[in-house]
């Protein structure tokens, strides 16, 4: 119900008309009569939602107007009750329809000087919306992936549900091989048609599957970077997650040697850190490569080369990833030549490069979507 007042918002609305009466307000006695155009002379001259909420608290709140009528009732004379009790009620419906209609009189008020423009200050600057940032994981997984695609890597991406053969069986890893043993599973429940047939789909524990799927795929040489996220059945803590990404590296060509793949390693670090940054290899067992190593970097948070710091446990070496020459039984399961080809594979833990790279104490908090956490990047 809009009126033709001209107020100007927040100042004092002018009673320009009476606020129609209720059609309950025949009926009531001359003292509710009386409550009831009290009751509308304020909501009249109310100009704003609070003060409704006051008038509707001192009428029909707890120890208000009508509260206070039912509360007599007990000590007028029976006969009078009933009268009593329907006029407080009707009082309350008459009070609560007329600060409906103030309430929505001042919605229209409030459009209507709204589209005049007044009040209106087009120099005002606009509150900037929240802009997100983005998640550090993503950040180092993009500088990687700008890094190896600089040294002429393809960036590959693969399924994060995974089919067994992929996951274990075509690299090396056969049912009852105990280095399963290292990659806790989750196992997907089949269910519908295909419950029977299917009982070896899981999330993948590496991002070392995608190997078997690009040799599949591209034709050697290639060289392919994939990284993505994997999951194990872990006991977590600062350091272990169950929900991790990795980075996995493959080269296949004619010809490659350990020294390519410390070549490889060498190269990279020394893009991300922008200087030469000394790598040693340990023997490690992993069944897809042969020999295979797990490759230290010297640690490059050291003051000086070798010093030793917190970041590396004053060892002055950072545990970097596990690698190797590919395992030509791999390399022929997946329909490469392997007496022409040879190939190299590493796999980077992500999770713990980011951890590196912003000094990161706990793991948890990269999966753990605290906005206080994230808010730093
Ligand atoms: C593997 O997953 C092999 N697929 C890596 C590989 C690739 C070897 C290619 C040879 C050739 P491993 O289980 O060690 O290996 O995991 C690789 C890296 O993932 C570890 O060095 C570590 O940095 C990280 N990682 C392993 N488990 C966790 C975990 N629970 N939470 C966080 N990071 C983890």
């Amino acid at each position: 119900m809009g009126t033709n007042r001209s107020s100007t918002l927040g100042s004092p609305a002018w009673p320009a008309k009476r606020l129609s009466p209720s059609p309950v307000e025949s009926t009531l006695s001359p003292e509710l009569t009386e409550h009831l155009e009290a009751a509308r002379a304020r909501a009249t001259a109310a100009t704003s939602n609070e003060d409704l909420r006051a008038i509707d608290r001192d009428y029909a709140g707890k120890g208000g107007v009508v509260a206070g009528l039912l509360a007599a009732i007990p000590t007028l004379p029976p006969e009078e009750r009933r009268d009593a009790g329907q006029g407080a009620n009707r009082l309350k419906q008459a009070i609560a329809g007329l600060l409906d209609e103030r309430r929505a009189e001042l919605e229209a008020d409030a459009i209507a000087e709204a589209r005049t423009g007044k009040g209106f200050d087009p120099s005002l600057s606009i509150p900037a919306p929240a802009r997100g940032s983005l998640h550090p994981v993503t950040s180092v997984t993009r500088e990687l992936e700008d890094i190896f695609t600089s040294m002429g890597y393809k960036v590959l991406d693969g399924p994060e549900v995974e089919l067994d053969s992929y996951n274990f069986e075509r690299l090396n890893i056969p049912a009852d091989h105990p280095a399963r043993d290292m990659h806790d599973t989750f196992w997907c429940e089949v269910t519908g048609a295909e419950r029977d047939s299917r009982m070896d789909l899981l999330l993948r524990t590496h991002t070392s599957c995608v190997q078997v799927r690009a040799m599949e795929e591209l034709a050697p040489p290639f060289r392919v970077v994939v990284p993505g996220r994997v999951f194990r059945q872990e006991s977590v803590d600062a350091s272990h997650e169950h929900t991790f990404h990795q980075m996995e590296g493959l080269v296949v060509a004619e010809g490659l040697t350990v020294g390519h793949l410390i070549g490889a390693m060498k190269t990279f670090l020394r893009e991300v850190f922008r200087r030469e940054i000394e790598v040693r290899l340990r023997p490690g067992y992993f069944p897809f490569v042969e020999p295979g190593f797990e490759l230290d970097a010297r640690c490059p948070f050291c003051p000086k080369p070798g010093a030793g710091c917190k970041v590396c446990k004053h060892t002055s070496w950072v545990e970097l990833c596990p690698c190797g020459m590919v395992h030509p039984a791999v390399l022929a399961k997946s329909g490469i030549d392997n007496e022409k080809y040879t190939g190299f594979a590493f796999g980077l833990g992500l999770s713990r490069l980011v951890m590196l790279r912003y000094q990161i104490d706990d793991i948890r908090h990269l999966m753990g979507g605290d906005q206080r956490f994230l808010s730093q990047f």
